[in-house]
């Protein structure tokens, strides 16, 4: 595939950044080193000196061995006054955020980019639990950074200002249906590329469109892939993994989001966002374009509650235009086939503390026919979210449910409060128990990191404690029930009234069994899951 060259408007400007033209490549063409591949004003001369000058500096500070590579290229083209993110340059350079330990400034984010990466995205791709394309896609950028055949080619330009030319945007569009607009869509997205001054490529997933989307989509410059596999997200799974760029940017082929956004986008991620979403609130929103259930119902409910319990602090969460950089993909551990693709992308992001941005978008009339089904997706959004919490779900109304009613002044004690106390009690504890074990299953099949609250829990109990703690309960249960039979044969059988402690020792004897039992549920969930020594 050919990508373009930079825009003319950058060579008019002479920016020696975008200036730096861009190789037709086709697949399989996966450029150079960087130094016999260089474009810019930078002479090779020069740019193996600057390498041999950042890895002297980088050796004692990092103690890992120094790669063959000379610069490492930042995906987009910066400003050549924009300095001073070190973090973000070491970010960047490091290919992974676990590697990323604020390096700061130039030498050391130089250094970042010609020691970590190796080490880095090699760790990354053992832990990496992505769907198997993405785990492909990830292994290609591991070869290339080991000095193989890098993904996408090497080249130096303005080594002075950091400035290094751009690997490119994909704009990845998933199409159903969508020939009233999809090739009008991609004509805007490359004029939109071409005017940021960006190199880049329109990928269009299809899912067996039956109007002519495909060959109108093509006509119009993109390249067009056919997933098998029905749905929104599943589009996105796949056009995500075919992407070249460096950067990709989301957005629906129906025409609603206007591509003048796509410089505030970009602008983001030179700042150092990793995933940043449009907001069609703090843009213009045209009359007619987002229906009002969806305007002011289902967005600010599931916006809402997906801040409630993720604190993204994003307004609008189910923008259909976002940017990311491709190496935060493994991190957004994306595998939901349908609509609540995008909020799993949201709260993914947040999870692992991705830095999430927000730019305006103007959001229009769309062509054609809304693939959106109102109730259904809205509820497969909704589910996503809760089921994605069991913390949230189950934990904390058992927690708050389970002391029961709360006693004021004595004057509570008496007998129907007690039994209401013992229902919440005994409801609060059991939805405790399938919210732990929701939870454990969720962790040890790594769907969910480990958290705070499980690990916590893991350090206090063990299978013997929790069969301990139930069957002290137990016990305590049937002495008391032992206690009353025995005082009522003392009375001669006679009338019995000990509604209190029975009610007591019949929660004591529930609880009892049901921690014993959860213990041993629990450990058989782990010890199936345990790798093999
Ligand atoms: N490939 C593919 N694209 C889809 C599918 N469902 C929706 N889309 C596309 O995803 C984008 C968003 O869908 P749309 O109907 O506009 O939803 P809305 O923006 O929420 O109203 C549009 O470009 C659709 O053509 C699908 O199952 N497969
Ligand atoms: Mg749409």
């Amino acid at each position: 595939m050919a990508l373009r060259g930079a825009s003319r408007k950058a060579r008019a400007a002479g920016d020696p950044v975008l200036t730096a033209a861009r190789p037709a490549r086709r697949r399989g063409d996966r450029g150079g080193h960087c130094a016999r591949r260089r474009r810019g004003p930078l002479g090779a001369a020069a740019a193996a000196r600057l390498g041999r000058l950042a890895r002297r500096l980088a050796q004692p500070l990092t103690g890992l061995r120094p790669l063959r590579v000379g610069v490492r290229p930042l995906p987009l083209a910066r400003p050549a006054g924009d300095r001073g993110r070190g973090r973000h340059e070491a970010l960047r350079a490091g290919g992974d955020r676990r590697s990323r330990r604020g390096y700061g400034g130039l030498a050391l984010s130089l250094a970042g980019a010609l020691c970590g990466r190796d080490r880095a995205l090699a760790g990354d791709l053992q832990r990496d639990r992505s769907p198997p394309h993405f785990r492909a896609d990830r292994r290609r950028a591991v070869v290339g950074a080991r000095g193989g055949r890098p993904r996408g080619g090497f080249r130096c330009v303005t080594a002075g200002s950091l400035a290094l030319v751009s690997e490119g945007v994909s704009v990845v569009l998933p199409c159903l249906n969508e020939v009233d607009s999809v090739a009008s869509v991609v004509r805007e997205a490359k004029r939109a590329m071409d005017d940021a001054g960006v190199a880049g490529e329109v990928i269009v997933v299809d899912n067996g469109s039956t109007d002519g989307s495909a060959e109108a989509a093509i006509a119009a410059g993109a390249r067009v892939i056919n997933e098998r596999r029905r749905g929104y997200g599943s589009a996105y799974m796949r056009g995500f993994a075919e992407a070249e760029g460096e950067v990709i940017v989301m957005a629906d082929a129906d025409g609603s989001y206007d591509f003048s956004a796509l410089p505030g986008f970009l602008d983001r991620i030179r700042d150092g966002d990793d995933l940043v979403m449009g907001s069609r609130f703090k843009g213009r929103i045209e009359p007619g374009a987002m229906p009002w259930t969806h305007r002011h119902v289902g967005s600010p409910i599931l916006s809402g509650l997906l801040n409630l319990l993720y604190r993204t602090g994003i307004e609008d969460a189910h923008c259909g235009m976002r940017a990311f950089r491709r190496d935060v993909l493994p991190e957004l551990r994306l595998r939901m086939p349908g609509m609540e693709f995008a909020s799993e992308m949201v709260v993914n992001a947040a999870r692992a503390r991705l830095r999430i941005g927000e730019v305006p978008v103007n959001y229009r009339m769309r062509g054609g026919k809304s693939k959106l089904r109102t109730v259904p997706d809205g509820w497969r959004h909704l589910r996503f979210l809760m089921l994605y919490s069991p913390t949230h779900l189950f934990l904390v109304p058992g927690l708050a449910l389970l002391p029961g009613p709360v006693i004021v002044l004595g004057r509570l004690f008496d007998i129907h409060v007690m039994v209401l106390g013992a229902l919440l009690t005994l409801i609060g504890f059991q939805v405790l128990a399938i919210g732990l074990y929701a939870k454990t299953l969720a962790v040890t099949l790594r769907l969910q990191p480990m958290d705070r609250t499980l690990r916590a829990l893991r350090a206090v109990f063990s299978l013997e404690r929790g069969l301990a703690a139930g069957a002290l309960l137990f016990v305590l249960g049937f002495i008391v029930d032992f206690w009353i039979a025995t005082e009522w044969a003392a009375s001669g059988f006679g009338p019995l009234n000990a509604v209190r402690p029975a009610l007591f020792a019949l929660v004591a004897m529930l609880l009892g069994l049901q921690t014993m039992f959860s213990s041993l549920f629990l450990f058989a969930i782990e010890l199936q899951v345990r790798e093999p020594a």
